[in-house]
């Protein structure tokens, strides 16, 4: 994403495949590093440990998933550093328990569950989604979770709820990123927030997620819980979160605060409404050469639209 760093980031990195091969081989050990870390603490549930779930059929693509190795070295998270093979090869500072997840604001029973406490109220299912990031490139990623909805119908939102806000841990221990020396580097602020409208939160497909590939979330891909958002680019599907908060009005995004003329608060994907620095006609799919065009909502339209429905959406962005 990638503001105005032109060092940081530049339009070849996310266009251009023989650079993203180059840099898959590199990372590859290091990634190999970053699931079997060592002096893992006992309580923590290995990356890479086997989580069964039914597979959801109504709510899945039939897209071939891209390879592990890829959706596991080429990421996004900022916490880590601002390349795509910072997270895998720095993830290992993460330690996803022990883990809380407060769920508060307007709310009849605000609750801070723990994360295996959490775990265990409600069935997980496997769910094929495509992740579209606002930068042009796409994976489709076979992901273990529940519904959003399912968690908060428990803490019964109140009347004046209308917006979820997300909220990504701080801990410049475990995110080097955030540490005091380096913030003059970062293009965001910590912690990394994120917010839906609350009927967006309680669509059915929004899901938490625990899990992809059939096993435990790896640090590098949010670990451990982590809203995943297929009709939006891939930055509202915010990482490694702390806390959901019920809000009556909404949210300011990270990337909202950092460029608010490029990364508005809706960020639905669309390919009619193109980035002001680049198109969003079409998308690179993460081991596939030719581009492809882009989806309305990333392909899930039928269920999404009407949520929208008399909107401009080149002003709500
Ligand atoms: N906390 C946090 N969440 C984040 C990000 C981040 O930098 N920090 N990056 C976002 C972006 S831009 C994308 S595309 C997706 C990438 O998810 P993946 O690495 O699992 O594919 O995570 C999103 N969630
Ligand atoms: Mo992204």
């Amino acid at each position: 994403m990638l503001i105005k760093r032109a060092q940081m980031f530049k339009a070849s990195e996310i266009t251009d495949p023989t650079l993203y091969f180059n840099r898959r081989e590199f990372m590859v050990g290091a990634a190999a590093l970053a699931l079997f870390p060592r002096g893992a603490e006992a309580a923590a549930p290995p990356a890479g440990q086997p989580l069964k779930a039914t597979r959801n059929t109504a709510f899945s693509l039939s897209d071939p998933a891209t390879k592990f190795e890829s959706a596991t070295t080429y990421n996004n998270f900022y916490e880590f550093g601002v390349d795509k093979g910072d997270p895998s090869r720095l993830a290992h500072t993460l330690k996803p328990r022990p883990w809380t997840v407060q769920v508060d604001g307007h709310v009849a029973k605000p609750k801070t569950y723990d994360i295996d406490e959490l775990l265990k109220l409600f069935p997980l299912e496997e769910r094929v989604y495509a992740l579209r990031c606002v930068e042009g490139w796409s994976m489709v990623i076979p992901w273990i979770g529940f519904p959003l909805a399912s968690l908060l119908k428990r803490v019964e939102p109140t009347g004046q709820a209308k917006f979820v806000e997300f909220t990504t841990l701080m801990d410049p221990e475990q995110f080097p990123a955030q540490r005091k020396s380096v913030l003059n580097l970062s293009p965001i602020e910590w912690p990394y927030v994120e917010g839906l409208r609350l009927d967006e939160a309680m669509h059915p497909l929004a899901l938490l997620t625990v899990g992809m590939y059939g096993q435990v979330l790896p640090n590098q891909n949010g670990a451990p819980i982590r809203v995943v958002l297929p009709w939006k680019y891939g930055f509202k599907s915010a990482k490694s979160i702390v806390r959901i908060r019920l809000v009556s009005s909404q949210p300011k995004s990270t990337w909202e605060k950092a460029a608010p003329n490029e990364y508005g608060f809706f960020s639905n994907v669309n390919p009619e409404v193109d980035h002001p620095r680049w198109s969003q006609a079409s998308e690179r799919r993460i081991g596939e050469f030719l581009r492809r065009k882009t989806l309305k909502f990333n392909g899930y339209a039928d269920q999404i639209a009407s949520l929208y429905a008399g909107m401009d959406l080149r002003k709500y962005y």
